[in-house]
């Protein structure tokens, strides 16, 4: 489980946050999502097994290209900051 932030561009309207929070639910690991249409911003509380790309890619195929503001950049980082020491160390 994680949160994470992106900002949506593109958004004018309820039908457009409807299409986005759309967009975002049908992928694999989302838990909920929280759509502001004045800022742009989206939060996702999920656990994102493929990383962001794939609600990346969904949300521009949609119309609202998107870019991660906080949380977990990319599948490659989320890798790069596992921890190879086991489960108790200080680095989560
Ligand atoms: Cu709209």
């Amino acid at each position: 489980m994680g949160s994470i932030q992106l900002s949506v561009t593109g958004m004018t309207c309820g039908n457009c946050v409807k299409h986005v929070d759309h967009a975002i639910r049908s992928i694999a690991g989302v838990e909920d999502v929280q759509v502001d249409l004045a800022s742009g911003k989206v939060s996702i509380q999920g656990a994102f097994p493929e990383g962001l790309e794939p609600i990346i890619t969904a949300l521009s195929e949609e119309g609202y290209p998107a870019t991660v503001t906080s949380g977990i950049p990319t599948e490659a980082a989320a890798k790069a900051g596992s921890c190879k020491s086991g489960g108790s160390c200080c680095c989560n």
